[in-house]
Order: C-alpha cells, then structure tokens, then sequence
C-alpha cells in the first residue's frame, strides 16, 4: 500500500495540470457578477476563491471531494473497536481526494501518535497562562509558538524552490495536527483539573484515542466514538468561513501553516462562528431553568419568540451558505439516536424538541435566510450529556477539528502555486464614482 506522501505525489501533477489548463483556456471566462451589496455584504455568496477539499451546496450540506457525509459514513474508516470515522481517514481524504484503506488509516494514525509530544519550551509557555485566560487564545498562542520548529520556514530562509514548497508545508500540517491533542489536553488539564496527571501518548492509538485518554475521557468508548465522528465531520467546510479563509490568506503571504493555523484559531473564537456550540448550550439551559422540567413546545416557542424580541440570535441556527438542515447536525442526532442512554439524556430530548419548534418561528420571525441548525445546534449538548460540561472549552475542540481541513488546503495551495491573496476594495465615495461610470 502506497504512504501519505507517494499518494499526494502521484495526484498532484494531474490538479496541476487541471489548474494551468483552466488559466489557459478560460482565464478571461466570467463566472458570476459583482453587486454592491456583495462588496457590503461581507462578500457573501461571492465566487472568489479556490478550495480544492470540499464544497458546500446550500441544499445538499457539504461534500468533500465529491463524497457526501453519508458517503463518508459508509467507506471511509474507523478505529479498531469503532464505528465511526476517525479523524486520520477524514485527513486522508481532504488531502489526497481518495479513500484510505484500513491499514493506510492506521500508519497516519501511527505516525501521528509518534510526532504528538509538545515541545518543553510550549508546555512551559501554557503552564505559565491564567486560568482565566480563555481556552481558545491559549490554543492560538500554543500554535503559533510551535512554528519554531517549522520545516517550512527553516527551508525558505535557506532559499527553497517553490517547487519544494508543499512538501515542507505538508511536514508542518502532520505535525501540527499531531501535536494538537497533547496541546488542546494540557489547556483542558490547566484549567479545569489542576490536579490531574496528563497521560502519555500511546503510540498503538488514534488521534482521538490519545486526545480522548489526555482529556481523563479515555474509558469512555462512547464519548471517544463521538468526538471521532465530530472531529471528523467538522474537518472542513469549503473555503469561505471565517477561518478557513484566514488560514487560506495568511498561508499565501508564506507564512508557515502554524502561523497560519493559529490566525484562523483566532477567527474560529467569535461567537458567530466557532463560540456558537458554548452559546447554544448556555441558551438551551437558560431555557430549562427557566421554563423547568417537562418542557412543551409551546413554552420551547416562547421562549424562542422571547430571545428574538430582545434582538438576540437564536444559537445554533442559521446559516451563511446552507438553506436546509446542517447535515451534519443530522449525523450527529443520528449518532445520539443510535444510544439509548443520549436518546435519554434531558439535554438531546431538549435540543430535539427545540428543533421540532425553532425552524417555523424563524420563519415566522422572517429575517434569517436558513431557519434551519446547523452543527452547533447539538454539537455541545452532546458533550454536555457526557459530562465535559466546561462549555468554554468546546471551541478548542471544533479548533482541533478545523485544522484538518485549512492545513489541508495549505498544502493544495502551495502545491498549485497559488499567488497573495489580495482583492481590490474600495472607499465609498469610490464606488459611488464607479456605479456613475461602470
Ligand atoms: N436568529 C435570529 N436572527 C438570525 C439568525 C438566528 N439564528 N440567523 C440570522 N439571523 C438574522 C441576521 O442576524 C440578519 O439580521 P440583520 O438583517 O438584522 O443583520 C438576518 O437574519 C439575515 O442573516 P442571514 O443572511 O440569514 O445570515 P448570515 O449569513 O448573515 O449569518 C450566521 C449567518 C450563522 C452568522 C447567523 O445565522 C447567526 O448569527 N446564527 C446564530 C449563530 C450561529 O449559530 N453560528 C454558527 C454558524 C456555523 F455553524 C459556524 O460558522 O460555526
């Protein structure tokens, strides 16, 4: 069986070849209009950059490199003892466009288990934090402290060829991903459970399995089966939200990927991106504090109308791109489904109850173009159920999943020698100039 490494060196001169034909041939094709309310809109529905892993149909959920999350489901797969897909064949797919086999799945999840050791000098640096620092700008300063080891930035400043640039990219991505677990722990540890002993890297497990033991969860099979599923799933999810796209811009002024990654950590901690499965959580309790138990969906709908009144969005809902539900969100209902003891649990019913009632009053409400949730809708309260109940912290986890598909992309782009991002903008009174004379 072929390695990661003579896997990608065998697709990537066809995608180079795809790219300089398209540049060739169609350079001048026009694909779309600009309209003044893009330029406003914070460029939304634009047709402006090139992300190779995955693209996301507003109807349909996302793909990636073709594959839908029910197709992922089937082929791509998990760890031994599991079912669900694990984050190595998730990484797999996004990087090489192709489905790994088992044993290929296992030899990223070895190599991985073998680079995840944090270097003392970034174990320091996290022990040395306030607690009160939150999780998520401790996980950005990690990352980018890591670039010290960066192949990338260690072979350009001894004048690398850009033909030589992926591969160095590549070298920083694995690592950092590997490293990401022991990282993401030590924060959890720090702030949470001062007390307790971080348990070593064991070298026969998956990623998730190792972040799963360092995290104190490691015997509970289920929640390390869910967070595989989640850490998988929300790999990537096209190239324009928030933090991808800054991944995506600071890696094409050369910045390394640790660099880069720590940037987009940094877009993934506001509340209208990444820090919206804490707010669905802190929502949904609020809600049975204050309504109490046995919950209907007539109070679930006042209390609903209650947060829209007071000019607030309803966490977990809505959408820049999709137009249905998250299919993701589905997944993971599905996953909870699937459990008695989650299809128990108050904080799922309540999460589904919630879904039964919140699409119509959005719609009734009428401003949010997608009524529908996304992935944040449930994507805490299932951690929640479980016990790692320290919402603050549920972002480092999506930062650790996120990471699979910039870092993937990193790699694509420096592959097709894709140029600085650097679109033109304008004051104003410049537009106004140009409406008046196109
Ligand atoms: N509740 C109430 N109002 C909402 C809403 C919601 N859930 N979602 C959108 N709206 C409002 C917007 O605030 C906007 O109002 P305005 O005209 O007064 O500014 C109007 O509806 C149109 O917005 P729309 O075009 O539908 O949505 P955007 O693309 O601007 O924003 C997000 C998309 C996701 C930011 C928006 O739906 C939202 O704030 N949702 C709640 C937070 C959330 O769940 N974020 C997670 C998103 C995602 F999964 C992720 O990136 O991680």
């Amino acid at each position: 069986t072929k390695s990661l490494r003579e896997t990608l060196q065998d697709v990537i001169p066809a995608k180079q070849e795809q790219l300089k034909k398209l540049k060739a041939e169609h350079g001048q094709t026009v694909v779309g209009d600009v309209k003044v309310e893009n330029i406003i809109g914070g460029m939304r529905g634009l047709k402006a950059m090139l992300w190779e892993a995955s693209v996301l149909d507003p109807l349909e959920g996302i793909r990636f490199h073709g594959l839908s999350i029910p197709d992922c489901q089937k082929v791509l797969p998990a760890a031994p003892g599991g079912t669900e897909i694990i984050p190595e064949s998730m990484l797999w797919l996004l990087l090489t466009g192709q489905v790994p086999t088992p044993e290929q799945t296992r030899q990223l999840s070895q190599e991985l288990a073998e680079k995840g050791e944090l270097p003392v000098f970034v174990e320091k640096l996290i022990d040395s934090l306030p607690k009160t620092l939150h999780p998520m700008t401790q996980l950005g300063m990690g990352v980018a402290a890591l670039n010290h080891d960066s192949s990338f930035q260690a072979a350009y400043e001894k004048g690398m060829k850009k033909q030589e640039y992926w591969t160095h990219t590549l070298e920083d991505c694995i690592n950092l991903i590997a490293r990401l677990p022991a990282l993401a722990a030590r924060i959890y540890r720090n702030v949470y459970k001062p007390d307790a002993q971080l348990a070593p890297i064991d070298k026969n497990l998956d990623l998730v399995g190792n972040y799963a033991n360092l995290l104190g969860y490691g015997n509970n099979h289920s929640l390390t089966e869910y967070l595989r599923l989640y850490i998988a799933l929300h790999g990537d999810h096209e190239g324009g939200n928030a933090s991808a796209h800054t991944a995506h811009l600071v890696g094409s002024t050369l910045s390394d990927p640790y660099l880069s990654y720590s940037a987009a950590l940094f877009a993934l901690a506001g509340p209208l991106h990444g820090l919206a499965n804490q707010e669905v959580l802190r929502w949904q309790l609020a809600m049975q504090k204050e309504i109490g138990d046995n919950i209907t969906h007539e109070n679930i709908k006042d209390y609903l109308w209650k947060t829209l009144k007071s000019g607030q969005v309803v966490p977990g809902y809505g959408h820049g791109v999709l137009r249905n539900p998250d299919p993701r969100f589905i997944a993971l209902q599905e996953f909870c489904q699937s459990r008695p003891e989650l299809r128990e649990s108050p904080i799922i019913k309540l999460v589904n109850k919630t879904f039964e009632v919140a699409p119509d009053v959005l719609k009734e409400h009428g401003k949010t173009k997608n009524p529908y949730p996304n992935v944040d809708a449930t994507s805490g309260c299932v951690l929640y159920h479980y016990g790692l109940t320290e919402f603050k912290y549920y972002t480092v986890i999506f930062g650790v999943s996120r990471a699979l598909g910039a870092l993937t992309q990193l790699v694509w782009a420096r592959a097709l020698a894709l140029p600085l991002e650097r679109p033109k903008s304008l004051s104003m009174d410049a537009l106004e100039k140009l409406i008046k004379n196109p």
